[in-house]
């Protein structure tokens, strides 16, 4: 247990509001790990895979399968600190309402406290929560996703801090009620409160909305952290590249959803002599270090990515990751005792039980895998893990960068000219919606950094902060920031790169940049690979494709310049000024 003053408090007074039969402290071990499983398999909400060790299969309520954005809150004491691309209450308001649904709801159950670190435990660029849940599910799933238990306590002390996480499913065992095999409620609460950094989500079991390590802290809470103390948390993965020569760098990249970042950070380069190692998928954090380069670390500890369209082809390594001690969510089953998703194979199987355990068939007419079915794996599996992934220093990073989903206008990579030329290109990502997402396929959405629903404070002044972070340190200490876009397409609507291990030659002309080597042409959006400087050899591409995806239409740029100030209006005056300059100078180079 713990003599954390802090923890112990906390751990009292919501025992008293949720009133659980028992309270169950996390050590992490192995054996509560085996027995909390026991309990599930028993009760039928965990089935045993057979094919992979120490696996198991759940499937959740049909109507608590993703993030609820629209029930996701930033309740800071002023609505404009939360700005307009966040739902916000007042946090007194909010807690009146959740106080009083938290009132008895963990009644019948057992209260789990789950101290967990995010990034190595120890490291300054590390913090510590503590998520006290009612749903074994949500310890399982952290404990793969963070570094969880007893260790964490000692590293906390009698004194330190941590962002307190409380965490309900909403569905108390009163009156005779049994439980079901995925227990959470019709109203839903995943609500921040950033002024006194805590977390309070209600209602779902699942993901982002249950896992508080991962958005809600990682990203929602640490993001205003890093604004108030000078360092960044990003939706960014990381990787190591290698040359042939040996000259490794690091590079930290940001995607709106359905552009393939797990797949990215875990690449498997097609040319020879080149390598890619993950440091992480999904987070990161960065902080300064003393020779005044940013150095980041992976706050997690686990992958928990999207299972449909992963496979042999189109991501090895994740495949190979979560072949044991993996969690699948909303996956199908396979009559010999495996997992399956759209996607996975080429052949679909025969006979399935889907996501619902319904028996399924090809031609059922319906998916067998839910579009947003997950693995929950542990990083230390991946055969392409980092060395340094759990350096407690972080790894340096020499590049950001920025993408999107654009079948047309953006080029395959364009460079910055400095750094505030860069926020604004992180400024003005977005991505075109697919089939996987709600709504309209083919539409643009603006995804600033990535960060569109992770961005725990006004979205203006987390631009103002990265204008700071490029006032922090010497400009050449600064990475290199870069835009990317794998997704361009030719008239008859194929996509014209081929993307996946072939990125590395995108990402072999932006090392060569780093180290101001590689050809380039300066347009008035930015630096573009002059011709010949991305190597093709081995590629099939056409000539007249490859000048298109590396070049620059003046008339599609005018309407791209006025559509990004179209959407700067939503930011009132809080935008800072320095990225209207920048649309500025764009709009006079392309005059020129
Ligand atoms: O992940 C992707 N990446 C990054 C890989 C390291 N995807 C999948 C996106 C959905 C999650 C991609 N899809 C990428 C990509 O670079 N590019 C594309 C588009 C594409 C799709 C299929 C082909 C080529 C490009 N197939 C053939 O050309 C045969
Ligand atoms: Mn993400």
């Amino acid at each position: 247990m713990t003599k954390n003053k802090k923890l112990l408090k906390w751990v009292d007074e919501i025992a008293k509001l949720c009133k659980p039969d028992k309270i169950h402290w996390c050590d992490g071990s192995q054996e509560e790990n085996d027995a909390l499983i026991k309990i599930c398999v028993e009760n039928g909400s965990f089935v045993p895979i057979p094919k992979r060790e120490n696996s198991y299969w759940v499937v959740s309520d049909p109507k608590d399968v993703a993030r609820v954005e629209d029930r996701t809150f930033i309740c800071s004491r002023n609505k404009d600190d939360a700005g307009p691309t966040n739902n916000w209450m007042d946090p007194d308001e909010m807690k009146k309402i959740m106080l009083g649904l938290y009132d008895g709801c963990m009644r019948g159950r057992t209260m789990y406290i789950i101290p967990y670190s995010m990034g190595p435990l120890g490291s300054r660029i590390s913090y510590i929560g503590v998520e006290i849940t009612d749903s074994i599910y949500v310890v399982v799933n952290m404990r793969i996703m963070t570094r969880m238990g007893k260790a964490v306590l000692d590293v906390l002390g009698e004194d330190g801090d941590f962002v307190p996480c409380l965490h309900s499913v909403g569905y108390p065992l009163v009156d005779g009620k049994k439980d079901v095999h995925w227990p959470c409620n019709e109203v839903k609460y995943i609500t921040h409160f950033p002024e006194e950094r805590a977390i309070w989500s209600f209602g779902s079991g699942y993901g982002g909305n249950a896992l508080l390590g991962k958005k809600c802290f990682s990203l929602r809470i640490a993001s205003v952290m890093a604004h108030d103390e000078g360092w960044l948390a990003e939706h960014m993965l990381i990787v190591g590249v290698t040359p042939p020569n040996g000259e490794k760098k690091y590079i930290a990249a940001a995607f709106p959803s359905a552009c393939g970042k797990t797949n990215l950070a875990m690449m498997k380069p097609s040319l020879p002599g080149w390598k890619v190692e993950t440091v992480g998928d999904d987070i990161a954090w960065m902080k300064f270090g003393p020779d005044g380069r940013l150095y980041a670390i992976n706050p997690e500890y686990g992958f928990f990515g999207v299972a449909p369209g992963t496979s042999m082809e189109s991501n090895e390594n994740a495949m190979l990751t979560m072949t044991k001690n993996s969690i699948f969510t909303n996956v199908a089953f396979t009559d010999d005792g495996d997992v399956w998703w759209e996607g996975m194979t080429k052949q679909k199987p025969a006979h399935l039980l889907d996501w619902n355990k319904n028996d399924w068939t090809p031609d059922c007419g319906r998916n067998a895998a839910h579009p947003n079915a997950r693995f929950t794996t542990p990083a230390s599996q991946c055969p392409v893990i980092d060395p340094d992934w759990e350096n407690p220093n972080g790894v340096p990073i020499s590049a950001f960068l920025f993408g999107g989903r654009r079948s047309s206008v953006v080029p395959l990579v364009y460079e910055a000219y400095d750094w505030n030329h860069g926020v604004f290109m992180g400024s003005a990502a977005a991505s075109e919606t697919t089939a996987a997402a709600a709504g309209a396929v083919g539409k643009l959405r603006h995804d600033p950094f990535a960060m569109l629903p992770f961005c725990g404070y006004n979205m203006a002044d987390y631009f103002a902060h990265w204008i700071q972070i490029g006032r922090m340190t010497f400009p050449n200490k600064l990475p290199k920031i870069f835009y990317v876009n794998w997704f361009r397409k030719d008239e008859n609507g194929r996509f014209i790169w081929p993307g996946y291990g072939d990125n590395i030659r995108v990402i072999k002309w932006i090392l060569e940049r780093i180290d101001e080597k590689g050809d380039y042409v300066e347009t008035p959006i930015g630096i573009l690979p002059a011709k010949g400087a991305i190597d093709i050899s081995g590629l099939r591409i056409s000539n007249e494709n490859l000048d298109k995806i590396l070049s620059i239409n003046k008339e599609e740029w005018f309407k791209e310049v006025q559509e990004m100030r179209e959407y700067y209006k939503i930011f009132g005056n809080r935008l800072p000024n320095q990225l209207v300059e920048e649309l500025n100078k764009i709009e006079e180079r392309l005059k020129k």
